[in-house]
């Protein structure tokens, strides 16, 4: 997992350790660090924000031995990746839904994003750590457009023993999220989770109807699910998708196949906020907690 940008760091970390550096050499290791980002998925504002204060502080160095040049790089780094995730804040879903729990009403989590980034299978999974954690769940089957993509949550939740809420193909999502809320209440259900229908992020009017659907369900959270194999794809697509429906954190899937490493950062700096889980795999318990500092921490190693 994200061996690109683990190489990318050790190996900026090692060049300004073996010699004093001139400033040419700076600026040659520093133009070979950013491609070197870029190619690992990191976003362009990041990689700027990221170089340009490198620069900054590497040519002001006036360190003795390099050694000690490759450390502040080092220090500089896990600083910069840490300020990210701590801007991007943090959010307890856990505890939002005890204090709902308290008022003996269900909690409502809208589960949005692209076309095959794992909506479905975050659901389930999502599901599936509730249950492990007590709490009861119920699943909406809110894609009512795709051809079996009600089948296919259905599937899930008999697979992990949940009700699913479900209406017919082409019923309005906004109507079945509702009839979920109304069954989690009256069965006395801590959480309801929404799967939705895949959305072409270039497809404005695609867009707007997800943005209604946020209007009318009136969920209590957001999740965005972001493929981390997509690339600079998966970049824009949270930007949008946080500027329709003002998403309150997301869940970056496929991070087991991921050998770049960048969507986790560049998406917490371009949306400004946070990533909760990982999906690092296709079965129900594979999903991580996303813990910034261990994040970091791994990268760093
Ligand atoms: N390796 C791996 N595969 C995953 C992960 N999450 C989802 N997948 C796979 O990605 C594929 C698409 O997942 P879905 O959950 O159907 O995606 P979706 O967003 O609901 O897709 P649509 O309903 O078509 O929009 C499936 O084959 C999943 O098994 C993950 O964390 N790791
Ligand atoms: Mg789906």
């Amino acid at each position: 997992m994200f061996d690109k940008l683990r190489e990318a760091f050790s190996s900026l970390t090692k060049v300004v350790s073996e010699k004093k550096l001139s400033e040419k050499d700076i600026d040659e290791a520093l133009y070979n660090f950013q491609l070197t980002l870029l190619e690992s998925d990191v976003a362009q504002e990041v990689v700027d924000s990221m170089v340009g204060s490198l620069k900054t502080q590497m040519t002001g160095l006036k360190v003795e031995r390099s050694k000690d040049t490759g450390s502040l790089v080092r220090e500089k780094l896990r600083s910069t990746m840490t300020e990210i995730f701590t801007k991007a804040g943090t959010a307890d879903v856990f505890r939002l839904i005890d204090e709902k729990k308290k008022k003996g009403e269900p909690f409502t989590i809208l589960f949005l994003g692209i076309n095959g980034t794992g909506k479905t299978t975050s659901v389930a999974k999502f599901a599936y750590l509730l249950k492990q954690a007590g709490y009861s769940v119920v699943v909406a089957a809110g894609d009512t457009h795709r051809a079996g993509a009600i089948e296919q949550l259905t599937e899930h939740a008999n697979r992990i023993s949940i009700k699913v809420i479900a209406q017919r193909y082409g019923s309005d999502p906004a109507a079945v999220a509702r009839d979920g809320a109304l069954y989690a209440k009256a069965h006395h259900i801590d959480v309801l989770l929404v799967d939705t229908a895949g959305r072409m992020q270039t497809n404005l009017n695609l867009m707007e109807e997800m943005g209604k659907i946020v209007r009318v369900v009136k969920p209590d959270f957001k999740i965005f699910i972001g493929d981390s194999l997509a690339g600079n794809d998966a970049i824009s697509q949270a930007q949008l998708f946080n500027k329709y429906t003002g998403f309150d954190g997301a869940i970056l899937t496929k991070t087991d196949a991921d050998t770049k490493g960048g969507a986790a950062l560049s998406i917490a700096y371009t949306t400004n906020r946070p990533i909760l889980f990982l999906g690092v795999g296709q079965e129900y318990k594979d999903m991580k907690k996303f813990e910034p500092n261990s994040f970091v921490d791994a990268l760093m190693a």
